[in-house]
């Protein structure tokens, strides 16, 4: 899979590297063709070198826009060696066939940096050197493609190693090419989504495909649109909006925390119901109907449940609708309703509701992309089930059978929740949910007060975190959190481990008569 060099088209704007590289290649008998400005650095060096038009019989013309952009060279790119039809339209035509393609395109991205105009932007946008990329990187099984200064060193060391490039080299020239011409064209589209001033550009990189330009964003100045990522999962970017006022930016991120937090809920199991606020279940339940996991998931926090998300995990039926239209709620996602629920939605006539005919598989992989000052953060999805972990216990005491599926229970709901997260759970519903605190001890200590303040709410003697379990979706550094589940009522304990301080944090525990078990998965979620 050797092809040896004997011509090679080369044509860059940076000419960094470009002498020495050339000089060896000549020196190796390889015959040089480069566009104007390349020939001619590479003539002052002294090399002997053909110009382009020497090869087409054209003029480079209309400024420069049209250079190799011709059969004569994209022939000799494209033409397979092995292919004897090729091969005579080669002689027919008298093209000569080039081997390797050196190409660095016209510096559109440092044009927009240095702040140049609409015009002269434009100009700098290369077509004929993509072009010449693309070809030569389909046609890598004979052609050797670099556009990148750094891999002149690579192609000029198996030259002198093989007498030609390997296929390997070839193919990683190729994918490295396509890379390029991809981010150079996501560069483009960039710059003139922002001229247009058309919203959330950098999505546009990712192919994303505009489902619905939004009034603003998280916040008023803020504009913001839609898009399909176009990956197959039900939600809320794939569901039928039934009823109710456009979603906001809010609704659908709250609604997509909310779905996808209730899928984690298998409906053959369970029917299971999670209230949304701010991004945060405010309240999660499990029972025997839609309806009793609702009003066991609102009990956890009535007041901050009041204009939230809710999200179930089955058909939603009239009874479950009817409890949920007693307060004002500003978005209801199901996998699908029944008639008479959606005409008990109807009589709410800005309750959005959406039917996204299915759950999202919280096992699936995916991607999970943030925006950073210049930059991208992309991490695959957190797909880890509670079903899935081994559990194991480290206390002296193990968790009974009803504390132990409400330490799943309390974990699942956990990994929905901002860190640092420390969630109650008592009889498959959340009874106290701490989000987003800078230390776990505040956590522990809001979700509690969360609690007494439902219990105060509900006329009961005692908050529920009495006897309840709990959840951390990190390991404790220290005891103080523990011992602040402890004073809450907690009478068991799920978490990570993996603290340097666990034996301290399981001796709390042994100490409280407490049991814990370790997951070893993390769930932070920021
Ligand atoms: O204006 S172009 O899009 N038309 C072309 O046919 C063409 N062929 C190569 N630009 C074209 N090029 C680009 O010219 C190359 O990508 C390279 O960046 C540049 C090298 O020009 P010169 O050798 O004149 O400096």
């Amino acid at each position: 899979d050797i092809r040896p060099v004997t011509r090679a088209l080369i044509s860059v704007s940076d000419k960094a590297g470009l002498v020495p590289f050339a000089t060896a290649l000549a020196k190796g008998g390889v015959e040089l063709v480069s566009t104007g400005g390349t020939r001619k650095a590479l003539a002052e060096a002294g090399l002997d070198v053909k110009d382009v038009s020497d090869l087409t019989g054209f003029p480079e013309m209309m400024d420069g826009r049209v250079k190799t952009l011709h059969p004569k060279i994209h022939g000799g790119i494209l033409a397979i060696r092995a292919d004897a039809g090729h091969q005579a339209s080669l002689a027919e035509h008298a093209i000569a066939p080039i081997d390797l393609v050196v190409v660095n395109l016209y510096p559109f991205e440092a044009t927009v940096a240095r702040g140049a105009d609409f015009d002269e932007t434009i100009e700098n946008i290369d077509i004929g050197g993509p072009a010449l990329i693309r070809g030569a990187a389909k046609n890598h099984h004979d052609v050797a493609v670099v556009v990148d200064a750094a891999d002149y060193e690579a192609v000029l060391a198996e030259i002198a190693a093989h007498g030609g490039t390997t296929l390997a080299l070839r193919r990683r020239l190729a994918q490295a090419a396509y890379a390029r011409t991809a981010a150079y064209d996501a560069a483009i589209s960039n710059w003139f989504a922002g001229e247009l001033k058309l919203d959330a550009p950098p999505f546009r990189a990712f192919g994303g495909k505009l489902l619905e330009a939004l009034r603003y964003g998280e916040n008023p100045h803020q504009s913001a649109a839609f898009y399909a990522s176009g990956e197959n999962r039900p939600g809320v970017a794939t569901a039928r909006q039934v009823q109710g006022k456009q979603l906001s930016f809010n609704n659908i991120n709250d609604t997509n925390a909310a779905f996808e937090a209730v899928a984690e809920f298998p409906a053959a199991r369970t029917a299971a119901v999670v209230i949304v606020k701010h991004a945060n279940p405010c309240g999660v339940a499990e029972g025997a109907s839609l309806a009793e996991a609702y009003r066991k998931a609102l009990a956890c926090d009535p007041v901050s449940a009041f204009g939230g998300i809710i999200a179930v995990n089955r058909t939603l039926d009239a009874e479950a609708a009817r409890a949920m239209v007693e307060i004002f709620t500003e978005v209801i996602v199901a996998p699908d309703a029944t008639e008479e629920a959606i005409a008990v939605v109807g009589a709410k006539k800005n309750l959005r509701l959406l039917i996204t005919g299915g759950l999202p598989d919280p096992r699936a992989a995916g991607l999970d992309v943030r925006t950073v000052a210049g930059g991208l953060l992309v991490q695959g999805r957190d797909n880890a089930s509670a079903d899935d972990v081994a559990l194991k216990v480290v206390t002296k005491r193990a968790p009974t059978a009803q504390e132990l599926a409400d330490l799943r229970f309390a974990f699942r709901v956990a990994k929905h929740v901002k860190s640092n997260t420390i969630v109650y759970a008592k009889d498959g519903a959340t009874v106290g949910i701490g989000a987003g605190q800078m230390s776990r001890v505040d956590s522990a200590r809001i979700a509690a007060r969360k609690a007494e303040d439902a219990a105060e709410a509900a006329g009961l003697a005692a908050p529920l975190t009495k006897g309840s379990v709990v959840a951390s979706d990190a390991f404790f550094p220290f005891a103080d959190g523990l011992l602040a589940a402890v004073a809450a009522g907690a009478t068991a304990v799920i978490q990570p481990g993996g603290s340097m301080r666990d034996q301290e944090v399981i001796d709390a525990a042994d100490a409280a008569g407490l049991a814990m078990v370790f997951t070893g998965v993390r769930h932070f979620r920021h």
